[in-house]
């Protein structure tokens, strides 16, 4: 069964030039991209997508680079989507992602990793309805 899952290219993924080579990589998976949109975040969006985070001491340098720039904001469903997007992006940190993965062949420091995907069903569903509103 299809599983719909929230993938975003960060803003320094964008300033950097990269959005063909990562769009690239998810669709080599063969899951299907249901919806693609450039857009700069609001700061509500941020914060309600890392509500998780929030008083950590990195979470307010979190907010600041997410909204620093535009992001490229995409649904892509397919089997096991999730899954397969967090194996595709890599480990959080770069250093520590495996070569071939979105994050280790792309990231440089953990603060500014290039791509963020849900990490769960559930997560998926929040953040499609604050992104999309569905
Ligand atoms: P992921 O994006 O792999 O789901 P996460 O949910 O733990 O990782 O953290 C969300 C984002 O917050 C992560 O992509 C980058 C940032 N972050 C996490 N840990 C950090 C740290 N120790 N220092 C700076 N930024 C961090
Ligand atoms: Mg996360």
């Amino acid at each position: 069964m299809d599983q719909r899952t929230y993938i975003m290219i960060k803003p320094d993924a964008v300033k950097r030039g990269l959005i063909a080579p990562i769009i690239q990589r998810f669709e080599n998976t063969g899951l299907v991209i249901e919806r693609l949109e450039l857009a700069v975040l609001t700061r509500e969006q941020a914060a309600a997508n890392y509500v998780e985070h929030e008083g950590k001491p990195f979470y307010e340098g979190l907010i600041e680079y997410i909204t620093s720039g535009p992001v490229v904001k995409m649904v892509l469903a397919g089997p096991e989507a999730v899954m397969v997007c967090r194996k595709l992006m890599g480990a959080t940190n770069p250093r520590d992602a495996a070569p071939g993965t979105v994050r280790g062949d792309f990231g440089l420091t953990v603060d500014a990793n290039v791509v963020h995907g849900s990490d769960s069903s559930e997560s998926a569903r929040r953040e499609i309805d604050i992104f999309f509103g569905e």
